[in-house]
């Protein structure tokens, strides 16, 4: 039976997947690693934990000795890295837990990847690892030989993840796929990233504030379609190779939160612009054409449906938000928006 180690699988996308994978695979073994962040919630993995072929278990990727304790006890047959530090603005204020994480960490999971076996191993990277594209060029894409060149410490840390995994492959042999998708939404989406953010301050009439002139553009992948391409560089992939992952939604930063508040039925007058990002990424865009036409991957959901989806899953799902707006995060808010 495949035993698929998913690393981060209390987070966002790492969670989408443990689902995503369950019930694709039901003949999977999954077995979740996630030392619960700010970012993790265990709430969020209730169903998963009612499937007797899920397991989860509370370590930190950056300590060794839990980490070969868990190698020790089950059999892997592949490792999906998600754990990382995640969120830009927090690298600003605090860059070292991005290095600790995001660089040791994948170390440390490479190290008993080829302790136990030489075990399959994929890095979740992503298109910031790239810097950015200027706004008045659109016809320019990242593409897999587009060159590193970060912005942020989170990128740095990502992209320094990216190299030391193409030097385990180079050196040791280790079985590894990097791949490097743009923003995602959907269900369980942190409330500090932009889309959920605005819709939860839209439904408490708080103002929204949209950095510099709100002319950034991000490219937008509905998180389920993200996961099905793991899968398929999970299976499919080649040995070696970085597939970039995005699915040519580009939209300005000021058109998404127009798009919530207009799903919301809001006024735009809640907008409120505020003092831009330092090192603010201009323009993400991935040019897909190396999975799609190796893997056959595409994305199912277009931004109208998906933004419908997400709006509807915030709207029914207010318990899972509240606990985490009502916690430390309000302190968060307070010190990252205060005086913006
Ligand atoms: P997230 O912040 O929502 O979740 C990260 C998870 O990792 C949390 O559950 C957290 O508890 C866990 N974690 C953090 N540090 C850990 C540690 N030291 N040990 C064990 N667990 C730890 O992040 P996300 O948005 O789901 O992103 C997942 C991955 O996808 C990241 O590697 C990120 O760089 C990448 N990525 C994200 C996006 C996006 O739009 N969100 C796009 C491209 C790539
Ligand atoms: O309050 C806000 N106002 C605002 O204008 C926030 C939180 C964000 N923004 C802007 C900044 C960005 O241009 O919205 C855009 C999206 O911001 P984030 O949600 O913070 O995402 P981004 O910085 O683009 O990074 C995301 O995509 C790539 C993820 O958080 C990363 O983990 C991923 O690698």
């Amino acid at each position: 039976m495949p035993n698929i180690l998913v690393t981060g699988g209390a987070g966002f996308i790492g969670s989408n997947f443990v689902y995503y994978m369950l019930e694709k695979h039901p003949d999977y073994r999954i077995v979740c690693i996630d030392s619960l962040t700010y970012a993790g919630n265990l709430s969020t993995l209730e169903k998963a934990l009612q499937n007797e072929n899920f397991r989860f278990v509370k370590a930190d990727i950056t300590d060794r000795e839990a980490v070969d304790k868990l190698f020790g006890e089950e059999n892997f047959t592949a490792v999906v890295n998600f754990a990382a530090e995640s969120h830009v603005d927090r690298s600003i204020e605090s860059p070292e837990v991005f290095l600790k994480t995001n660089i040791l960490g994948t170390q440390v999971l490479m190290d008993m990847a080829r302790k136990y076996g030489n075990i399959r191993y994929h890095q979740v990277s992503t298109d910031e690892v790239y810097g950015d594209l200027p706004l008045d060029r659109p016809d320019l894409f990242f593409t897999e030989e587009t060159p590193i060149h970060t912005s942020s410490p989170y990128s740095a840390s990502k992209a320094s993840a990216d190299l030391l995994v193409m030097a385990y492959y180079r050196t040791y042999k280790l079985p590894v796929t990097i791949s490097r998708c743009s923003n995602n939404y959907g269900p369980y989406h942190f409330p500090e990233k932009l889309i959920p953010l605005m819709i939860i301050n839209a439904l408490h009439g708080k103002s929204l504030p949209v950095y510099g002139d709100g002319l950034n553009v991000r490219d937008w992948l509905y998180v389920e379609d993200h996961c099905k391409a793991i899968d398929m560089i999970l299976h499919g992939g080649r040995i070696g190779e970085v597939y970039n992952i995005g699915g040519h939604n580009e939209r300005a930063n000021i058109d998404v939160v127009k798009t919530v508040l207009s799903i919301l039925g809001k006024d735009e007058s809640l907008i409120t612009y505020v003092k831009d990002r330092p090192g603010h990424d201009m323009r993400y865009a991935i040019d897909p054409t190396k999975i799609k036409n190796e893997l056959g991957w595409y994305p199912e959901t277009t931004f109208e449906n998906g933004i419908k989806k997400t709006v509807e899953w915030y709207l029914q799902n207010e318990a899972w938000w509240q606990e985490i707006v009502s916690g430390e995060y309000m302190n968060y808010y307070e010190k990252m928006y205060k005086d913006r």
